[in-house]
């Protein structure tokens, strides 16, 4: 069975006060992640990756190194993190829940730091990629940053937040301002309630 574009979670203008317009979604949805479906779908067709599911793809394909040539792994993965990215925003004026809050405290000292470290990450991706915050191998809460499709889940590691910070991202809202982008992402985009239900559930 062929992978589908799932519908965002939420409607097309939803994000706009939040600072991501109704263009950047039609874009960034209907254009960019369509085309990580139709194009994954295509190279998988016939070969031992058809049926399988995008997390075995995605870890099965990852070759450290060799990102650039895999045209399987670059599309299925990115198909997997836009997925997730739009679940993990909301409009506007989402709450920490408690629990999250006392874990990202414990992990980096403060929210503000957490979002200093994030942000860094972000804005430190030399070229396109993501930006994340897992639950590492051994537990424990950290920032990470990955090139291109590149995710957490080749390092075994449990995503609870990714920020997209590929131009197509940000270009047409921030134009080339990827730190206020990222910022303005944690200050008013991300739907903590899904970042706090990743993290129950890790
Ligand atoms: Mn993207």
């Amino acid at each position: 069975m062929a992978f589908e574009l799932p519908d965002l979670p939420y409607a097309y203008d939803a994000l706009a006060e939040g600072g991501m317009s109704q263009e950047t979604l039609e874009y960034h949805h209907d254009l960019h992640h369509k085309a990580y479906v139709d194009n994954g779908n295509k190279l998988i067709a016939g070969t031992e990756w058809e049926n399988r599911s995008l997390e075995e793809i995605i870890t099965g394909t990852y070759q450290a190194g060799a990102v650039a040539q895999n045209g399987i792994f670059n599309n299925i993965a990115q198909l997997w993190n836009h997925n997730q990215f739009w679940e993990m925003m909301g409009p506007k004026g989402r709450s920490m829940p408690g629990e999250l809050e006392s874990r990202i405290k414990d992990g980096f000292g403060s929210v503000e730091k957490f979002k200093q470290e994030f942000t860094a990450a972000g804005v430190g991706q030399f070229g396109s990629g993501w930006c994340w915050l897992v639950v590492d191998t051994d537990g424990t809460l950290k920032v990470t940053k990955t090139e291109n499709g590149v995710n957490p889940l080749c390092f075994g590691q449990k995503v609870l937040l990714g920020c997209d910070v590929w131009e197509h991202s940000y270009y047409i809202d921030f134009r080339n301002k990827r730190p206020v982008y990222v910022q303005n992402f944690l200050d008013n985009l991300v739907n903590w309630e899904n970042v706090a239900e990743r993290l129950a559930s890790a």
